[in-house]
C-alpha cells in the first residue's frame, strides 16, 4: 500500500508574504500550520482575523481557516516548509539577516531529513549558501542535499516571493514564479509544491543562485527606472517640460520602453531596500556597483527635492511663512496603511523643522494623522502636499474642492491631480517634472 503522502505544510512568517502562501496552499488542500513569533499575529490568525487590512486575506481565512503557532515545533512533521519573514536593511542601508537567521535557528532543532525546506524571503546571490546552509550545518546530525547527496537529506530551495500588496489583478495565485534549489530531487519537491497551488508557471533555475539573482535583478530595474525618471523630472521642471506628458508620448512607442513615473520618492520594503542587498554582495566580491547606488541616491533626493519645490512656489507666491502645509497621505503606496520607508514619512520629518503650522492626514493611518478629516486639514487656506495617492484623497481633491477650501498652492507629490483643472481656477499646481501657474501668475 503506498505511504499516504504528506500534505502538511509549515508557513514561517505570517505577513504580506507568508499568510496569502498559507491560505492559497490550505485552499489548495495542504494542511497548513503557520507560524509567526508575534504572538498577537498568531492569535488573530487563530481567531480567523487577518492581522493586516487586507479585505481579499480577511476573505480567504474566514474560507479556509489555518491554526498558528509561536512555536517552530510544529515544523517537525510538515514535509514543506517555506520560510516568509522579512529581510529589510539597518539604520545605515546595511542587509539585516537576522529575521531570517532566527527563523532558520528556531526551526533547526525540528528539521528532518525528508523535507524541503523552501526560503521566499528576498535574498541576495550567496545568502543560502553563505549564511543559510552554514546554520543548518550547525545539526550535526542533519544530513542536507548541499552535502551531495540526494536522498534522505533535508532539501534546501529558493523561490523569491512576488507579492504586490494591494494588487488585486496579480496575486500570490497568477503570478509566475521561479525556484532553485541545491539538488535536482530538491528541486522536484519544491516545484511539486508550488505546481500544486499556484496557477501560474514555475520556471527552474540552474542554481539557487540565479534563483536568488532573479529578484535581485527585478527589483533593482524597477529603482533604476524610477530613478532614471526621477532625474529626468528635476531637469524637466528646470525647462517647464510637462515629464508626464513626454511619458505618454515615449509610451506610445510599442516596443523597447517601460513607462515609469516620478514621485516625491520610492518606499516600501522591496524596491528601496533590495538593493542594498546586491550593492553589499558586490562590495564583498569587489564590485562596485555604482549605478545601483547612484539610483538610491537619486530615489533618496527626491523627498528633500519635492519639499524644495514648495520652498520656491511659495515664495514666488510671497505666501506668508505662518501658511500652513496640509501633508495628505503617508503610506509607501496608494491604498495601503503601509508606512515602511515612504517618502511622505520623510517629508513629514522635514516640514516638522519648518515654522509653519503642519497638518498631516493619511485616512489609512489615523494614528500618525495630527486632523481626523481632509476638511481639517484644508480648512483656512493651506499649502497641499500631497505624499500619497490614496484614491480617496486624489478623487476628493478636485479643483472645485480645493478652491472651496481656500488652498493657496498644490504641490502633488504624485502628479496624480488635475494640474490643468487646479490651474485654471486659479490655485499655483507643482508637480515633481510638471507644474501650471494660473494664467495671473505667468
Ligand atoms: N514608484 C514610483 N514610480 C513608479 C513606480 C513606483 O515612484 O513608476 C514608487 C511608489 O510610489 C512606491 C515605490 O516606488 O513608493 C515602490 O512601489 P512599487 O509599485 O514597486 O511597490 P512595491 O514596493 O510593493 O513593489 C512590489 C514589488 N513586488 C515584489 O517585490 C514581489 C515589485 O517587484 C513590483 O514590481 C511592484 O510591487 C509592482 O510592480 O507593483
Amino acid at each position: 500500500m503506498a505511504k499516504k503522502a504528506n500534505k502538511k505544510t509549515a508557513i514561517v512568517g505570517l505577513g504580506y508574504v507568508g499568510l496569502p502562501v498559507a491560505l492559497l496552499a490550505a485552499e489548495k488542500g495542504w494542511q497548513v500550520v503557520g507560524v509567526d513569533n508575534v504572538a498577537a499575529k498568531v492569535s488573530a490568525i487563530n481567531a480567523g482575523r487577518a492581522p493586516m487590512k487586507d479585505r481579499a486575506l480577511s476573505a480567504a481565512l474566514k474560507k479556509y481557516p489555518i491554526s498558528a503557532t509561536t512555536d517552530y515545533a510544529a515544523a517537525a512533521d510538515a514535509a514543506v516548509i517555506v520560510i516568509c519573514v522579512p529581510t529589510p536593511v539597518t539604520a545605515d542601508n546595511a542587509p539585516d539577516l537576522e529575521p531570517l537567521n532566527s527563523a532558520i535557528r528556531g526551526l533547526r532543532p525540528h528539521l528532518r531529513p525528508g523535507q524541503v525546506l523552501i526560503v521566499e524571503s528576498t535574498i541576495n546571490p550567496g545568502v543560502m549558501d553563505e549564511a543559510v546552509v552554514p546554520l543548518l550545518k550547525e545539526r550535526r546530525d542533519l544530513p542536507l542535499d548541499s552535502d551531495g547527496a540526494d536522498k534522505n537529506v533535508l532539501y534546501i530551495a529558493h523561490c523569491p516571493e512576488r507579492i504586490n500588496p494591494g494588487d488585486r489583478r496579480w496575486t500570490v495565485r497568477n503570478i509566475p514564479r521561479v525556484i532553485g534549489a541545491t539538488t535536482n530531487k530538491g528541486v522536484r519537491l519544491a516545484k511539486a509544491f508550488y505546481d500544486s497551488i499556484l496557477e501560474a508557471p514555475v520556471k527552474v533555475m540552474a542554481s539557487i543562485n540565479e534563483a536568488e539573482a532573479v529578484k535581485i535583478l527585478e527589483n533593482t530595474f524597477r529603482d533604476i527606472n524610477i530613478a532614471y525618471v526621477n532625474e529626468m523630472a528635476k531637469s524637466f521642471d528646470k525647462l517647464g517640460i510637462d515629464i508626464e506628458h513626454v511619458i505618454a508620448g515615449a509610451a506610445t512607442k510599442p516596443f523597447a520602453f517601460l513607462p515609469h513615473y516620478p514621485g516625491n520618492g520610492v518606499g516600501g520594503h522591496c524596491i528601496s531596500v533590495d538593493p542594498y542587498y546586491m550593492i553589499e554582495r558586490g562590495r564583498q566580491a569587489g564590485f562596485d556597483h555604482a549605478f545601483l547606488k547612484l539610483a538610491r541616491r537619486i530615489n533618496d533626493s527626491m523627498p528633500e527635492y519635492t519639499v524644495g519645490v514648495m520652498d520656491a512656489a511659495a515664495a514666488a507666491l510671497k505666501l506668508s511663512a505662518s501658511t500652513p502645509v496640509a501633508l495628505l497621505g503617508l503610506s509607501y503606496k496608494k491604498n495601503t496603511d503601509d508606512l515602511r520607508e515612504s517618502p511622505a514619512v520623510e517629508i513629514k520629518k522635514l516640514l516638522g523643522k519648518k515654522k509653519m503650522p503642519l497638518r498631516v492626514f493619511d485616512p489609512f493611518s489615523p494614528a500618525q494623522s495630527n486632523v481626523a478629516s481632509l476638511k481639517e486639514a484644508l480648512a483656512g487656506g493651506v499649502i497641499v502636499m500631497l505624499g500619497t495617492n490614496h484614491d480617496e484623497l486624489v478623487s476628493a481633491l478636485t479643483p472645485a474642492a480645493l478652491v472651496k477650501a481656500g488652498v493657496k498652492l498644490v504641490i502633488d507629490g504624485k502628479n496624480a491631480l488635475d494640474a490643468e483643472g487646479i490651474a485654471k481656477l486659479g490655485i499655483s499646481y507643482y508637480g515633481i517634472g510638471r507644474r501650471r501657474l494660473p494664467v495671473a501668475n505667468k
